[in-house]
């Protein structure tokens, strides 16, 4: 039977930041599936456990126990079902590791191995992974760190991800352009001031000059975007990744601040600057001021949730309770499988949510949350600069399908219709 699953095999390969990292192959009698876990360095402590051998090869960062458990537990288990079943087979992988984190099997197991699954089965059925998931035309916004800080950097900027939305745009190989229009003239302005060591890239391909405080950060871009006359077409975002800069009961940005002041820093720079979505804006279980700044300014700003939702639907529900945020970040490996990724999507959509699909920092060359995006109809994806192959591959991707699809739609033109504009 040609949907019939015939082996699964999986090996350690590199991410981006020279870490193993999970590969996964599927395959049926005509067709294979393969991806690649990614793994993060800001992680929220409810996210999917990411299994690490932790003895002295690659300094306890193998994933070797992970892969055995693809081999020993997972082949077996799967081998023979349906490929197209990809409900079935997450949640005979869901049943089988019976934890509440993943943490028998590994998120990264699972993952891959799940990602390459829909692969597979979209190459049995001689689709791309975005037309076998779903029926879409939507493109989505790209939100890209082009100044990186927090642990994604070695300078003092406590805000991890400074980020241009290239919204006005007629297309996404548009609104790309423009985006890398200001990356590059970022890099110039940047060398003009702090010298040539300081365009040196971090983790997500963002620079990460020596600075310290946010606004400094906005300004330097905001100068690149009024160069190339994108006042008006490029916005900015941010992700705080707040829980990094968190402790003893302060948020310690370029001073000691407590919840209220960060409220209020975050209103006034909402207010000064083109800034239209903030992820992580407090630490990860920081609800009720999740919740109060949603009130303050979700009517104008997307309030995002990455470490505090961790792509999990009992967290999700918590927030949708509590009108914690109005987005959440979609990190299919924080959850562990694409069925229950999709499940979190389709509960944020249900409820008035709005979804940015979102790399890790450490990352590969696998392009498949292009896809991912593309079919949910998200409209925002986050994968980082214009800058180095794990980032621009799913900007790649993203320009190769708005080339297949009949009648591409630019999710920057619905922006408004989100009621967060
Ligand atoms: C984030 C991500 C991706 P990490 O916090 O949103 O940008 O970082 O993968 O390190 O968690
Ligand atoms: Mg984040």
């Amino acid at each position: 039977m040609q949907y019939k699953i015939e082996e699964v095999k999986a090996r350690q390969v590199l991410d981006s930041r020279g870490n193993p990292t999970v590969e996964a192959e599927v395959k049926t009698k005509n067709a294979i599936g393969i991806a690649i876990a990614p793994s993060g360095a800001s992680k929220g402590k409810e996210e999917a456990l990411e299994l690490r051998d932790g003895n002295k090869e690659f300094h306890g960062k193998g994933v070797m126990k992970a892969i055995k458990n693809i081999e020993k537990i997972i082949a077996p288990a799967i081998v023979g079902m349906d490929v197209r079943e990809q409900e079935k087979i997450d949640k005979k992988m869901v049943e089988i590791d019976a934890t509440k984190n993943k943490s028998l099997l590994g998120a990264n197991a699972c993952i891959a191995v799940s990602i390459a699954v829909c692969r597979c089965a979209s190459m049995v059925l001689k689709k791309e992974p975005y037309e076998y998931l779903g029926e879409s035309d939507l493109l989505p916004i790209p939100f890209m760190n082009v100044i990186n800080g927090g642990v994604h950097a070695g300078n003092d900027l406590a805000i991890q991800e400074h980020m241009i939305a290239p919204i006005k745009a007629n297309s996404f190989a548009e609104a790309l352009r423009k985006a890398c229009e200001t990356y590059y003239t970022l890099k110039e302005l940047i060398k003009k001031k702090f010298g040539k060591n300081a365009i040196n890239v971090g983790d997500e391909g963002g620079f990460a000059p020596p600075l310290s405080k946010t606004e400094d950060a906005l300004e330097i871009i905001m100068e690149a975007i009024e160069e190339n006359g994108y006042e008006k077409e490029i916005y900015l975002a941010l992700d705080c990744a707040a829980s990094s800069f968190y402790k003893n009961g302060y948020y310690d940005l370029h001073k000691k601040m407590d919840a209220g002041e960060l409220m209020d820093y975050y209103i006034e720079l909402a207010k000064t600057y083109p800034v239209i979505s903030i992820e992580d804006a407090f630490h990860e279980e920081d609800w009720e001021n999740f919740a109060e700044l949603t009130k303050k300014i979700g009517g104008k700003v997307q309030i995002v949730g990455d470490d505090l939702f961790v792509t999990n639907p009992k967290r999700l529900r918590k927030g949708i309770k509590n009108n914690a945020c109005n987005a959440l970040l979609l990190k299919p490996n924080q959850i562990g499988t694409l069925s229950e990724a999709i499940e979190v999507a389709n509960l944020c959509f249900k409820n008035g949510y709005a979804v940015m699909v979102s790399h890790r920092s450490g990352d590969t060359c696998d392009d498949f949350i292009a896809d991912l995006c593309v079919a949910l109809k998200a409209g925002q994806i986050k994968a980082g600069a214009p800058c180095r192959g794990e980032r621009t591959a799913k900007y790649n991707r993203l320009l190769r399908i708005e080339e297949k699809i009949k009648k591409p739609l630019y999710a920057g033109k619905q922006w408004n219709k989100r009621g967060i504009s």
